[in-house]
């Protein structure tokens, strides 16, 4: 039975992806590295320093581990601006009416992201006191598809993976659901996250009361 839901926040709750996405593509132009919104999707859900590690392997050149952190750390800046201008208003449509609905009807909720942003985003946006445990990326050691940030979402909410449901946006996130033995709503298109046990377009599409047949 289900009893608990673990919500991904990038893609799923707010579009900071596309954020993400401006970021990168930024520094791939200051670097000479064409950067496409398809090599883009294999950064969902991985950490910082691995996504940097996929963009730089679209190019020839290599660098150490410190023009590695200054990059990433050039990156993180634009991401933050971004995002420190984010409003309740960009929260997508239908989620904080599921969140409350899910909450009403008992179940327990958890946000779980590989992002160190993620309280940044959750304070902007005014849903963190929606949520009874948060795990994101400063907590964790391996991201996505490794299931740690789920298992530790988890076990902060007191439920066992076989009661928990994820809502995830990447095809990282929806492996990451699977190894750590939970059910998954995939958000997005069938064609990638077919994995999934259901896929909706949009996270406000998603009803309460199909929980039970997952
Ligand atoms: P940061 P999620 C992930 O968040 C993003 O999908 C991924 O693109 C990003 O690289 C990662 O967070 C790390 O983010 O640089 O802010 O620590 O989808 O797991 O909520
Ligand atoms: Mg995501």
């Amino acid at each position: 039975m289900i009893t608990t839901c673990i919500f991904d926040l990038d893609g799923v709750i707010v579009d900071t992806a596309k954020f993400h996405y401006l970021a990168w593509q930024r520094l791939a132009k200051e670097l000479g590295i064409t950067f496409t919104e398809t090599d883009n999707e294999r950064l969902k859900g991985v950490s910082r320093m691995e996504s940097l590690d996929i963009l730089l392997s679209l190019g020839t050149r290599t660098y150490d581990a410190r023009a590695k952190e200054e990059m990433a750390a050039r990156k993180n800046a634009w991401f933050v601006d971004y995002i420190n201008a984010m409003k309740p208003e960009d929260i997508f449509p239908g989620v904080r009416e599921l969140l409350v609905e899910l909450r009403k009807k008992g179940y327990r909720l958890g946000l779980a992201s590989s992002s160190k942003n993620a309280g940044t985003v959750l304070d902007r946006v005014g849903i963190a006191s929606l949520f009874d445990a948060v795990v994101d990326g400063n907590m964790i050691k391996n991201s996505k598809p490794d299931p740690e940030v789920f298992l530790l979402a988890a076990s902060k909410l007191k439920a066992k993976p076989s009661e928990c449901v994820v809502f995830e946006d990447a095809e990282a996130g929806v492996e990451a659901a699977i190894r750590a033995g939970m059910k998954s709503v995939g958000i997005g298109s069938p064609k990638q996250l077919g994995k999934a046990n259901q896929v909706v377009a949009r996270t406000g599409d998603f009803k309460a009361e199909w929980l039970d047949k997952l």
